[in-house]
């Protein structure tokens, strides 16, 4: 299995969000890179790859222009604002509903325009690090294009949450989306399957309106569990794209008995589909001692992810989304690549 790896994600280091009022320490961390390439080499994965520099075309694909550019300028006009002091760009006000989706000029309104939460911060290096990350994705997409049965992209920051021109749940850029466009692009029928715990709303609303591209999401239910506002079993999709999406219900807290149920429903939909590719949006907070997870998967339960994805039988793009359970992160990760493969061998 090809890995594609970057030290730029350092560059994107937060420091904390807003959780019950308070300001915690961070969950979405640099150490969870190295924790993974740790847990990788310990299992004899090949040494990871650098990216390649894909440029702005295939993010333009999936971003609007106009969003690149705030990502891009954002930081510096904070700092422009309110000075050194302030190392985490967070916005004051959200564009909820009732409200007109006018674009401000002040800065703080801006990051309100263009995120759906306030646990995700804008630093100085983070358009660098989400780009490094999209480059991840797209090399090992090229890959999987040139023959390679399997690939991981170990994309930090993650991307799923993240739509055309919204950032929030961690992600800026949505390195699932581009990495599946750009196979598109290359002439390949993509199937979408998100196991983070998490709704993959930024992924499901690309995608929404065409039939092209199938997308599948498993996560926990939506009334407990963020996104909260979009995930839900009757999202079918729209125009063009109605019944190209699915999101199989799972109840909170559910274990592998239950999840099995929801992930057989996906495979037997993408195997309706048809795809000749698959990307894995791959994320391991559905774990139950993840800080965050609104599942109970255990850690044997992983290799047999990956063992009952191996069963579609199509290259398939691995790209690293959630897991905050420092503790484990690393095998929960390896143990799905390592299913897979064994699987498919
Ligand atoms: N106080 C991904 O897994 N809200 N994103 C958490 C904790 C945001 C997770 C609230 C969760 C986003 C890629
Ligand atoms: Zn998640």
């Amino acid at each position: 299995m090809k890995v594609i790896a970057t030290p730029a994600h350092a560059a994107h280091a937060p420091s904390g969000e807003l959780e019950g009022g308070r300001f915690v320490p961070a969950y979405e961390v640099p150490a969870r890179v190295d924790l993974i390439l740790g847990a990788l080499e310990a299992h004899s994965f090949a040494a990871p790859e650098a990216p390649s520099a894909f440029g702005e075309a295939p993010l333009l694909k999936v971003h609007g222009a106009a969003y690149l550019r705030f990502l891009e300028d954002a930081f510096p006009a904070w700092r422009a604002k309110f000075g050194d002091d302030h190392p985490s760009a967070f916005p004051s006000t959200l564009l909820g509903r009732h409200l007109r989706a006018m674009k401000p000029r002040d800065i703080d309104a801006l990051l309100g325009y263009y995120t759906f939460d306030i646990a995700t911060p804008l630093h100085a290096g983070t358009y660098g690090a989400a780009r490094a990350a999209a480059d991840s994705a797209l090399t090992a997409a090229r890959h999987l294009h040139e023959g390679a049965p399997a690939a991981f992209a170990l994309c930090r920051p993650p991307g799923h949450h993240a739509a055309q021109d919204l950032y929030g749940g961690y992600c800026y850029l949505n390195n699932t989306a581009i990495a599946a466009q750009w196979l598109t692009d290359q002439g390949r029928r993509v199937a979408i399957l998100d196991i983070d715990g998490h709704h993959g709303n930024g992924t499901q609303t690309i995608f929404y309106e065409r039939a092209d591209v199938l997308t599948v999401s498993l996560h926990g239910d939506p009334r407990d569990t963020y996104p909260f506002f979009l995930g839900y079993a009757d999202e079918t999709g729209a125009g063009a794209g109605e019944g190209f999406n699915l999101n199989p219900p799972l109840a909170t807290g559910s274990r592998l008995d239950a999840y099995r149920e929801a992930l057989n429903a996906a495979i037997a939909r993408i195997e309706a589909f048809g795809p000749d590719t698959l990307v894995v949006a791959l994320g391991v907070d559905t774990f139950a001692e993840d800080p965050i997870s609104p599942l109970a998967l255990i850690e044997a339960d992983y290799p047999r992810l990956g063992a009952e994805i191996s069963r579609l039988k199509r290259p398939t793009l691995f790209v690293m989304e959630g897991g905050y359970a420092l503790h484990a992160v690393g095998n929960l990760t390896a143990n799905v690549l390592l299913g897979f493969s064994q699987a498919s061998s």
